[in-house]
């Protein structure tokens, strides 16, 4: 594949993630029903030799950048940042293996779960994913969560930032303690909240270092802080 044909498959694997275009046989959007989505285009680009980070950085980041800047703009909702990541994930299980064997250097590792007592994990989900797709090495620790199993992944990899979700207003309680757990046995460990019901004002009240309002709200607060 020569360079200028790289660029512009880059560019379309961009407009696959943006536009929720997963792989071919996707029905949506339907002026590119037919063509490659995100999971072939990536396979592509890897028969290619292209790196793996370049696929990340000039093809995936792009593209969620893109349908962040929108759903911030409230030119797309919640339904269309579900497709993108969908197409995200079809593309990034084709470079997690490269991941895993640290071809790719991750920005830092991001701890996520949703706080002991809540079950809803859609949104957490999401967050995780979009994530992802920035270049972090993502480990979502489901739903349920207690206190220590968030101190114990902490421990086990240092340097790691901490996301937690809570969808309930019973369950908001237990976002506090979680933070005070964390925040006692880990202390350098930066904290991010976010769901429903949470608000900026209750994340400064418990003692988080933010609030995200969406996921890429927890983007930005990772870049802020870095990571390990
Ligand atoms: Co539940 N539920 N639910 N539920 N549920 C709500 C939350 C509720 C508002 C419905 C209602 O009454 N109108 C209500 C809570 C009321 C309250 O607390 N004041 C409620 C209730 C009461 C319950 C049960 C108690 C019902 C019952 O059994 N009697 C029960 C509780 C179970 C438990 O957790 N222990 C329950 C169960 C369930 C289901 C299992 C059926 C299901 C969850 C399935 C699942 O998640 N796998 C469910 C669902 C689907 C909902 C609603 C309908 C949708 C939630 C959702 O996924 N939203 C919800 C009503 C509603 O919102 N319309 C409701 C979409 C998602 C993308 O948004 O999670 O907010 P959200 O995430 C956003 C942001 O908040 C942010 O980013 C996301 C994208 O923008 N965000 C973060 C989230 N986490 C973040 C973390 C960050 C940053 C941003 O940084 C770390």
């Amino acid at each position: 594949m020569e360079e200028r044909e790289i660029a512009e498959t880059l560019e379309r694997l961009a407009e696959c993630v943006e536009r929720g275009k997963a792989d071919a046989s996707s029905l949506h959007p339907v002026d590119l029903r037919g063509r490659d989505g995100a999971e072939e285009l990536t396979r592509l680009l890897l028969e290619a030799g292209v790196p793996p980070a370049r696929i990340l950085d000039e093809g995936l980041i792009p593209g969620m950048g893109r349908i962040g800047e929108k759903f911030r703009e409230k030119q797309v909702f919640v339904p269309d940042v579900l497709l993108a990541a969908r197409a995200m994930h079809a593309a990034m299980n084709h470079l997690r293996p490269f991941f895993r064997s640290r071809a790719i250097v991750t920005r830092g590792t991001f701890i996520i779960g949703t706080v002991f007592g809540d079950l809803h994990d859609i949104g957490k989900k999401l967050v995780a994913m979009v994530v992802e797709g920035s270049g972090w090495d993502v480990v979502d620790l489901g739903v349920n969560v207690e206190p220590e199993r968030f101190v114990a992944e902490v421990r086990s990899r240092p340097g790691a930032v901490v996301g937690l979700s809570a969808l309930l207003t019973t369950t908001m309680p237990n976002m506090r303690t979680t933070v005070a757990v964390l925040k006692e046995t880990t202390p350098c460990t930066p904290v991010i909240v976010g769901g429903a019901p949470v608000t900026p004002e209750f994340a400064a009240t418990i003692g988080a270092d933010a609030y995200g309002a969406d996921p890429y709200a927890a983007v930005e607060f990772l870049h802020r802080v870095g990571g390990s």
